[in-house]
């Protein structure tokens, strides 16, 4: 596991604010009942994710987290949540969809994200049985292994979060913090970053030709043998076409 206080810039997450809050790109909320989440690069399903592109705001974030090898291969998928203060998320595992690394950033409030093993794990881990991680805003928790395969993670529905000695990462905060003392939650954001293993082609079929035309006219006119004008008609002559067959 691997815990940095600092992470993201204050640029990057006033960016990442603006894009959330003004929903560009058309980023939509889901409601749940106790907290609110969007999807970014597609919905992971069983049969696969078809992929959708994630907006800039989030590009320096995800390239960070590949660069320093927090995931296995570049990021696909990120699961933006927000919480308002007394409500967390239950105890939980990731589950098979994903390739079993975790990162999660931290933005707004901090929260402590606990851990817990599963009751049917046996095995000796190098980490106690349950303990908690405390989250502070822009920072980073990664992890992968056993922490993935064989342990919960949850978030209690609280208003605030008491520093306790089964916290590992309090050192992190050298004397800013102290053992019992009170942090209030407020709404906080988390940008949950994961790597989608099973991607399906965007388009199937027919869709899926029409789309490799496109592909074909835009090297055109990277190449500068179509025009931009050019290229757009050829485009739409091409969508036309499709919608009356
Ligand atoms: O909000 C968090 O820090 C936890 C998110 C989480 O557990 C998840 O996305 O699976």
């Amino acid at each position: 596991m691997l815990f940095i206080p600092e992470f993201v810039t204050t640029a990057e997450a006033d960016a990442i604010h603006r894009a959330v809050y003004e929903e560009v790109d058309g980023l939509r909320w889901t409601q749940l009942r106790y907290r609110r989440l969007i999807n970014l690069g597609g919905t992971p399903l069983l049969e696969g994710m078809c992929p959708e592109p994630i907006p800039d705001a989030f590009h320096a974030v995800m390239a960070r987290a590949f660069d320093a090898k927090m995931l296995p291969y570049a990021c696909n998928h990120i699961l933006i949540n927000e919480y308002r203060p007394g409500h967390g998320i239950l105890p939980h595992e990731d589950g098979p969809l994903y390739h079993p690394s975790v990162v999660i950033v931290s933005l707004l409030s901090s929260a402590i994200l606990r851990f817990r093993k599963k009751s049917s794990s046996s095995f000796t881990s190098r980490y106690p049985d349950v303990f908690g991680v405390y989250l502070t805003p822009r920072s980073v928790i990664c992890f992968h292994e056993e922490l993935y395969t064989d342990y919960l993670h949850s978030i209690e529905d609280k208003t605030e979060d008491i520093m306790t000695e089964d916290i590992i990462n309090l050192d992190s905060f050298g004397n800013a913090l102290r053992l019992g003392q009170a942090v209030p939650r407020d709404v906080r954001l988390s940008l949950t970053l994961r790597v989608v293993k099973k991607v399906r082609s965007v388009m199937e079929g027919s869709a899926a030709e029409e789309g490799e035309e496109i592909r074909r006219l835009w090297e055109q006119k990277m190449r500068g043998i179509l025009t931009e004008e050019e290229f757009r008609q050829a485009k739409e002559l091409l969508l036309a076409a499709s919608l009356s067959t």
